[in-house]
């Protein structure tokens, strides 16, 4: 089914070759490390090595299997079904070393980088995926919920990262979808600080950014948690909710996803805080804890039925505090579902 949805979407060319995993996973089931998918309109073939075989076996769907004799690209190129093929489309994350094979190897013949046209049939869930991400976000947010406990002054950054990363493996995640975020004080005012040494402190924000990876689905969620008096920081929190809530609230099919990083944006902006919200304010989750769609400023796509995406403002004061709360959203017929709320 999601070979052939792909077919309709390259026609351009009269073969693609898929070399990004989740892509592989996401079009045939192959789970491995090591494989490229290519797809014509007739054929679908799928090229591996021997530590594969019987796991082939059991996951492939929709794609014949060529177990590889000497190296992948050698025996890609090969074939006849690549042989015969005059306009290839290739994924703009190909590693170079196998394009510059490739390209040699097929000397005369038309390459053509496509558009991320996997990523376009991923930004659409279906409903065992939604199902799926929906039991990774609940994962996620009941093991925190184990943890919370732990979110205290003299705790450090990385004890509590580690317990929660425990908690989250022990109740059946596959492991992490990212290295979980505890960032404390003025650690909290980088978006991207990892779990350190520093113990928590009374008047600390604190952001937990964590996620799951269960069933090669992933999570994301970050909760902020303020210690104690900091009534700085309890104004910065009721600015993000209220931005986050205003944005959340436009979700709705048709609507840009700009509009809602706008809505998001202003409302901060409008509380003077417009500089210290410096990134987008979602992205997609699926086989990949950042993947399509977009939901920032010049994103090109509208909010879609069976999108997920994440809503996640952020307000980060240098060498004071920061808070962002993230949550996870699913775009439905009618209205939308916070799955990340439990
Ligand atoms: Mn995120």
């Amino acid at each position: 089914m999601r070979v052939s949805n792909l077919r309709k979407e390259i026609k351009e060319v009269d073969g693609f070759i898929v070399t990004n995993l989740p892509n592989i996973y996401y079009l045939v089931g192959f789970t491995g490390s090591s494989g490229v998918l290519v797809i014509t309109q007739k054929d679908a073939v799928f090229f591996t090595d021997f530590r594969y075989k019987e796991q082939c076996a059991r996951e492939i769907k929709d794609a014949d299997v060529v177990i590889i004799k000497k190296s992948l690209i050698r025996d890609v190129l090969r074939h006849s079904v690549v042989k015969s093929l005059k306009k290839i489309g290739f994924e703009e994350s190909i590693k170079y070393s196998s394009y510059s094979t490739l390209k040699k190897g097929l000397k005369g013949k038309k390459f053509l980088p496509l558009k991320n046209e996997v990523g376009k049939l991923r930004k659409i869930k279906e409903p065992g995926e939604i199902k799926t991400i929906k039991e990774a976000a609940k994962l996620s947010l009941s093991s925190f919920e184990d943890i919370k406990s732990l979110v205290k002054p003299g705790v450090r950054e990385e004890d509590i990262a580690v317990e929660l990363e425990y908690r989250m493996k022990k109740n059946g995640a596959q492991g992490t979808s990212f290295e979980t975020i505890v960032a404390s004080g003025p650690n909290a005012a980088l978006p991207h600080a990892r779990a350190g040494n520093r113990k928590l402190k009374d008047g600390d924000t604190v952001v937990l950014d964590f996620g799951v990876m269960y069933n090669h689905y992933a999570s994301d969620t970050t909760r902020t948690i303020i210690l104690g008096k900091n009534s700085k920081a309890h104004k910065v929190y009721k600015v993000v909710e209220e931005a986050q809530l205003a944005a959340i609230r436009k979700i709705k099919h048709g609507v840009p996803l700009k509009e809602l990083d706008r809505i998001a944006r202003d409302i901060i902006s409008d509380a003077g805080y417009g500089e210290y919200f410096g990134h987008s304010l979602g992205h997609g989750v699926g086989l990949e804890v950042h993947e399509g769609p977009s939901v920032s400023g010049k994103s090109e796509d509208t909010v879609e039925t069976g999108m997920v995406f994440t809503v996640e403002p952020g307000i980060y004061l240098p060498n004071s505090c920061g808070v962002r709360i993230e949550d996870m959203v699913v775009v439905k017929d009618k209205g939308i579902e916070i799955i990340t709320k439990i």
